[in-house]
């Protein structure tokens, strides 16, 4: 069994004396088409967002603006991701729980989703994720 529990990408930043760009498309630069996006800001101080996992969906978190930490958890082993570079694109694959956190008063997370919302596809519950994830046939 392998799970691709992250990958970091670090986008090409466009540099001039304008300042900088950073462009980022579907497939070629992420491994699926974007269906949604979303953004979270304004996020209080010691709150805890996510909590859950997808069974389905993947998606790449940037920081666009600020800073934040992601906890990754796939039943087995822990980690945590700091995104604190506007350029750098978390990937979070299925099956993984995970949850956002130590957000600065400027952050600002951008989301690219491969699905649209879905809401049957969330596993709100940590001991419904172990359950689900175990058997095996739900994990490739
Ligand atoms: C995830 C992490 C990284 C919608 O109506 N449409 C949407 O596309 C989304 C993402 C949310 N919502 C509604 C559902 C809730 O009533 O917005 C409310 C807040 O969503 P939620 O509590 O799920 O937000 P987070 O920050 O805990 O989790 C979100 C995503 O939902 C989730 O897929 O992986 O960000």
């Amino acid at each position: 069994m392998y799970i691709v529990k992250k990958l970091i990408y670090s986008f090409n930043e466009i540099c001039d004396y304008r300042g900088v760009l950073v462009a980022i498309q579907q497939i070629k630069d992420i491994p699926f088409e974007i269906k949604r996006i979303y953004y979270m800001y304004n996020t209080k101080k010691d709150v805890i967002r996510g909590c859950h996992a997808h069974k389905n969906l993947r998606q790449v978190l940037i920081c666009i603006s600020g800073s934040c930490k992601i906890l990754l958890d796939d039943g087995i082993e822990k980690e945590i991701v700091a995104l604190d570079k506007k350029n750098l694109g978390l990937y979070i694959g299925a099956n993984i729980w995970r949850e956002m956190f130590e957000f600065s008063e400027d952050a600002v997370l951008l989301v690219l989703a491969s699905e649209y919302y879905d809401d049957t596809d969330y596993i709100r519950n940590y001991n419904e994720f172990l359950k689900y994830i175990n058997s095996s046939s739900n994990v490739c």
